[in-house]
């Protein structure tokens, strides 16, 4: 039963409701009445972490407000809802987002300062909400970003997990993992005690029949855990649609603790069966692009689906609508196979619970899903040992059976030549164990598929989907080129920039729709404008040779090139690549003459990323780096000819100052296995130019910007496969420079060589996978023009200009706009104006 207050003393609640700040008077009252109540703290101990929580306090009134109002305008819209269901949301920070979006950060500026605060200081107190690994995590956020800009109706649902991505420490040049415990103090989200769900693992089935004769399948004696929802608003920029996002935190069905055992004297036994259930959301999966297939990511991923489940399920029953309804209200997007659970799910509510048909059911899943695939490396592909969901999941397992002999048999009536057709395409691998392949239930689930940047759309066709392709026919899948939020990764990373781009397009509407940016082109030759812009980029470059500094203790000159990669540490990301090439660049140097020497280009190298934690390769490769760093950086006949960073714990709010002070950064991998990446439009949005592979969103890129004006290198990915069958058959074919780097390794210029062996050695012993060896001459060649190309600094300036009007198709408005017309077939709900204070 909803509680709601009767006609006659709603006046009273009208009169009474809560008033939102609008002068930097008023935003002063609620922060100091916020640090003096909600906190209990006064102006005799009050810091700047008090001071942030007053402000971040004061904003969440105001955004609580908008929420509201945004959940019952939507609510009685009776519009199609879009819940993007993903195991990670890399939020960063929400401080400044939420001033952005309420629009009220001059205010703030103004009233913190009578406070005797700086803004800046305020808005670094802030924790990150780290609860993703990279790309995959970060463009849920962006998504998160553009759905409530555009008014989409639309959730997110996820795990609240008290441990978020771990903190990067390097000891004596080895990265080691510290906890991040982020929740101390987290104001932007609301736990709700009273939304619960309990979800079932283990257990036993049981078919009956009813006494009309109908067979019915129950799941029961298993253990309950229950999930506790905890909502955060999510605000859009230049409306007042505020969306939510969901996260599930699990705790033990019973509450605390179990008294029976407790009374029984079983203290320990109930203690422990408390921090079991607690321990599903405790911890993210810090693996990028790999599955381990552990049982407590099975749950993980079963309780979060689960419980987001039964409460869009509860949320539609509301409705009264008929079932046929639900794939017109409701759209769920998979965000890679992770969730890919709720597919059966879904049907085992259906059908076990609310009794419908198989083929009904069926087909009720299959208009509400979608599914959104991340990568085609083949250690990235979920499978899960059918014995392993027996065990946990037993009823999901026989209806992924199910699901899987009806496609089957659909198969083998459309394809009765290709008997070994069936074998490729089955759900279940007939391996030993058999697996689950959690992307062919996504696929044959889902009405549309589709992958973040065109080659990879093309790829997943021609490879891993080739079959599912012939059987569904091409137009299942399609292509969303990933995008980025305008509003966090220029206006706010960048201001200075954003107010230039404002002051030529007359105001700030290129924020919501980033095409505008073309406009710029008119101002490449403007005197001022050039100045401007060129300053903007040495004050950024400054910024960050500060926190250099600062987080680092070295000194670097912002006059030099500034070369950046920063991403997840992996193999076919190529990091070893860049550093091979750096210590190439010192053999170089090493060898001029002092005159020559000082004639050469100067360059920062910076590098950031963390590596999994049971990564080794990707360990070594931080090593190396950081012992390169340690012998370039202590070498006088260097100088500032060339310099070596390694950035400690690279996450959101650091990118946000590193991201606008390159000139050039790296996206090297592999040709065909970087599905999108997404940093690189970051970076070029800032006016930085891209020394990159043919791959991913690089190649959408490069048509935008122009092929002069991105530095692309190395193999294309149509060549991969015939170039790593030649390694194996005729060997490696390693250019000297190259060769010389190894030697030198191996000669131990960096340390203990044994502790690079195995890093040097995959290459050239093991097959050299990552073709590194190929793209080598190219990749230093192609360095060679940067430095040319920088030095004509006029030249260089015009390009930058250029790329960053260029950029307009990389907004993540854009992308979203796509899911929703050719995806979701949903239609946004504007809000209604304002009412007025108390009104
Ligand atoms: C990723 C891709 O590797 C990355 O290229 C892409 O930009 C991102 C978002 O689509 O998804 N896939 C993946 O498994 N991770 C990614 O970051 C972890």
């Amino acid at each position: 039963v909803e509680a709601s207050v009767p006609e006659p003393q709603r006046e009273a609640w009208r009169k009474h409701s809560a008033r939102e700040f609008n002068t930097s008077d008023q935003f002063e009252d609620a922060v100091v009445r916020h640090i003096e109540t909600t906190l209990a703290r006064s102006l005799y101990n009050v810091d700047e972490s008090g001071a942030y929580a007053g402000t971040a306090l004061a904003f969440r009134d105001r955004l609580v407000i908008e929420w509201n109002r945004t959940q019952q305008n939507q609510t009685s819209a009776d519009q199609k809802r879009v819940y993007y269901l993903s195991l990670e949301f890399l939020m960063g920070r929400a401080l400044d987002n939420a001033m952005l979006n309420v629009g009220m950060k001059d205010v703030a500026r103004k009233g913190l300062d009578e406070l005797g605060f700086r803004m800046e200081d305020i808005i670094d107190q802030e924790r990150d909400a780290a609860l993703g690994n990279g790309g995959l995590g970060r463009l849920a956020a962006c998504f998160l970003d553009s759905l409530a800009t555009l008014n989409y109706p639309a959730w997110g649902y996820g795990l609240r997990y008290r441990y978020g991505i771990f903190r990067q420490e390097i000891v004596n040049g080895y990265q080691m993992e510290v906890p991040d415990y982020w929740l101390e103090f987290n104001p932007w989200e609301f736990p709700r005690h009273d939304v619960t769900v309990d979800v079932q693992f283990y257990g036993t089935i049981r078919k009956y029949m009813d006494d009309s004769g109908k067979q019915h399948t129950a799941w029961e004696n298993g253990e309950i855990v229950t999930a506790v929802a905890y909502d955060a608003p999510i605000p859009g920029y230049g409306t007042t649609t505020t969306n939510n996002l969901r996260l599930w935190s699990s705790k033990a069905s019973h509450g605390e603790f179990d008294f029976t055992k407790f009374n029984s004297g079983e203290y320990e036994a109930s203690v422990a069966d408390t921090q079991r259930a607690e321990t599903i959301s405790a911890v993210l999966y810090p693996n990028d692009s790999l599955d381990r297939g552990k049982e407590l990511r099975l749950k993980q991923q079963y309780f979060w689906c689960a419980a987001s489940l039964f409460d869009i399920v509860r949320r539609f029953k509301k409705s009264k609508k008929a079932w046929s309804d639900f794939p017109n209200q409701v759209a769920i997007q998979l965000n890679d196979t992770h969730p890919t659970l709720a597919i059966p799910e879904l049907l085992r509510i259906l059908i076990d619970i609310e009794g419908l048909e198989w083929d009904e059911a069926w087909s009720i899943v299959q208009k509400t899903f979608s599914y959104t695939n991340h990568t085609v490396l083949p250690e990235a592909l979920e499978k899960w040992s059918v014995p392993l969901v027996q065990n946990l999941l037993p009823r999901h397992l026989q209806i992924i059976y199910d699901i899987n002999l009806q496609f089957l048999q659909f198969v083998e009536r459309n394809f009765p030549k290709d008997r070994d057709m069936l074998s490729r395409v089955s759900i279940i691998e007939e391996s030993q164990p058999k697996m689950v392949r959690m992307a062919y239930l996504a696929v044959i689930g889902s009405h549309k598929v589709n992958g973040v940047a065109e080659l990879h759309s093309d790829l997943i066709k021609t490879t891993i989907f080739k079959d599912f392709v012939k059987i569904h026919g091409p137009d299942k899948f399609t292509n969303v080129t990933n995008g980025i939020t305008p509003r966090r990764w220029l206006h706010q990373a960048n201001f200075r920039l954003s107010e230039l781009i404002a002051s030529k397009l007359g105001g700030y509407d290129y924020l919501n729709d980033l095409t505008l940016l073309h406009k710029l082109e008119n101002y490449v030759d403007d005197k001022d404008f050039r100045k401007e812009f060129q300053d903007i980029k040495y004050a950024n470059k400054l910024r960050l040779a500060r926190y250099i500094k600062e987080a680092q203790g070295i000194t670097v000159n912002p006059a030099s090139l500034f070369d950046i990669q920063v991403k997840r540490i992996h193999e076919y990301k190529r990091q070893q690549l860049n550093i091979f090439g750096v210590i190439h660049r010192y053999l170089e140097l090493k060898e001029m003459s002092p005159a020559d020497r000082k004639k050469a280009q100067p360059r920062v190298s910076i590098f950031g990323g963390k590596a999994a934690p049971g990564y080794w390769m990707a360990k070594t490769i931080i090593h190396l780096i950081n012992q390169v760093s340690e012998v370039v950086n202590n070498d006088k006949d260097i100088g500032d000819a060339l310099k070596v960073v390694f950035l400690e714990d690279y996450n959101v709010s650091k990118a946000e100052i590193i991201v606008p002070a390159s000139d050039i950064s790296e996206h090297i991998s592999t040709a065909g296995t970087e599905a999108s990446g997404t940093s690189n439009m970051k970076f070029v949005l800032n006016g930085g130019l891209i020394i990159g592979t043919c791959d991913g969103a690089n190649i959408e890129i490069t048509r935008e910007v122009g092929e002069d004006n991105i530095f692309l290198f190395g193999n294309l990915s149509e060549d991969v496969e015939d170039l790593r069958h030649a390694h194996y058959y005729s060997g490696l074919n390693i250019d000297p420079s190259l060769q010389r780097v190894f030697d030198e390794i191996r000669n131990g210029m960096f340390g203990d060589a044994g502790q690079f062996s195995s890093l040097v050695n995959s290459i050239t012993d093991h097959g050299d996978y990552y073709l590194v060896s190929d793209d080598f001459k190219s990749y230093v060649e192609t360095q060679k023009l940067i430095d040319e190309a920088y030095k004509n600094q006029e030249e260089w300036l015009t390009k930058t200009i250029t790329v960053v009007a260029r950029m307009g198709f990389f907004s993540s408005d854009r992308c979203i706009e796509e899911y929703a017309q050719e995806i979701w077939n949903t239609e946004p709900v504007v809000p209604p104006a304002k009412p007025q204070n108390g009104a």
